[in-house]
């Protein structure tokens, strides 16, 4: 699953790609998109690892972009931003990264820090993209339509949506509003319109600026809003596990708030973990939620789903509450799960299986 961090020039999309990543990023100005694996901080991974003592760890990862800035007071700054947007259609989650944090040495943009201001720029921009490719695609349908093709029915369906769908937009709806079914969301799905994509909000707020709270009218409700501070993160990360916890423990923090962001972009693309745990390796393992049992064995091995015999299964709150896998048993407490379970944030699993 991927992710696209997006924003305005000098937002500190960069900083913050760096700290989660761990991919050093060069100077301001970048005209390249940079990609990186980043891992999902899982405090339930660094417990089961004290109990397990296993080989080795394994985390869920999400794969980031970090595309450069968009800057729409320079000249032909809303044609680099678009073609910058149309090369982002294939991900999965935006992440726009919003500048809340003063720095005089730092020139603002437009002369002046407003989150509110930015991200309604940044929104009006995903909005424009998604209109470009609203039209294009009408014009191309009405002239098919004119042909005796095979798909015709299905053409005119598409091209009343895509006519909604300029209306959506022209009163600067995004796209995923205007959507009212699974059939529609079939037919333009593979187009990728922005506005369609899930998203997360991160004000990058400066040291000490954690606690703010920001509003943003007009955005919709099911947007998370996250506080970072990409450059605190970024010197965090870089620091080895004693000194961080230390650094933090002066600050009063308990984590860097760079691990509740990425935390919050794995559960905005719609992803859960299951963890399977044991001597040689303890792992979370990334789905989509409502994925079954039979599905989830299959990300372990597709032998162990074509095998699929039972799931033995148990809560991480369980193993965290009896502290052991034998105390677990004993209070009859792992569960036989079928084919057809839904798995559970948290389950920790074991498949049984037989080819
Ligand atoms: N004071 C302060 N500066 C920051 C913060 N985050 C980033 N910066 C600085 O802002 C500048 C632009 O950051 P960068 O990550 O390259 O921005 P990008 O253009 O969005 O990729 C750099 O000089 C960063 O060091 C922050 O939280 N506080
Ligand atoms: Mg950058």
């Amino acid at each position: 699953m991927k992710a696209a961090i997006l924003g305005l020039s000098g937002s500190g999309k960069s900083t913050l790609f760096s700290a989660v990543s761990g991919k050093h990023i060069s100077a301001a100005g970048a005209v390249v998109i940079e990609e990186a694996i980043v891992p999902v901080p899982d405090e339930r991974l660094d417990w089961l690892t004290e109990l397990y003592k296993p080989k080795k760890t394994v985390r869920a990862t999400i794969d980031c972009l970090d595309v450069p800035g968009f800057d729409f007071t320079a000249e032909h700054g809303r044609v680099v931003a678009s073609r910058l947007a149309s090369n982002i259609r294939t991900t999965d989650l935006l992440v726009l990264v919003i500048r809340g944090f003063e720095d005089l040495s730092l020139p603002a943009y437009r002369g002046s820090v407003d989150a509110a201001r930015d991200l309604n720029e940044l929104k009006t921009e995903l909005l424009l993209v998604d209109l470009e490719l609203v039209a294009t695609r009408i014009e191309r349908l009405e002239k098919q339509l004119h042909k005796p093709t095979k798909t015709h029915s299905e053409d005119q369906a598409e091209l009343d949506l895509q006519k909604r769908l300029q209306s959506a937009i022209e009163s600067e709806k995004p796209i995923s509003t205007a959507i009212k079914s699974k059939e529609e969301l079939h037919l333009i799905k593979s187009l990728g319109f922005l506005t369609l994509k899930p998203m997360v909000v991160a004000v990058n707020v400066g040291e000490g600026g954690l606690d703010k709270k920001f509003d943003f009218p007009g955005l919709e409700k099911d947007v998370p809003v996250i506080n970072v501070c990409a450059k605190l993160d970024l010197e965090l990360s870089q620091l080895d596990a004693q000194s961080r916890k230390d650094f933090m423990a002066d600050l009063g923090m308990t984590e860097p708030a760079a691990a509740k962001f990425v935390r919050a972009c794995y559960s905005a693309l719609g992803l859960i973990s299951f963890l399977t745990v044991g001597a040689d390796e303890v792992r979370a393992w990334p789905i989509k939620q409502g994925t079954i049992a039979l599905d989830a064995a299959g990300k372990v091995h597709s032998d162990i789903r074509r095998g699929f015999i039972k799931a033995e299964t148990f809560g991480y709150n369980d193993i965290k509450e009896f502290s052991s896998e034998k105390a677990l048993k004993a209070a009859g407490k792992i569960r036989l799960e079928g084919k057809e379970y839904v798995v559970r944030d948290g389950d920790i699993i074991d498949f049984k299986f037989n080819v």
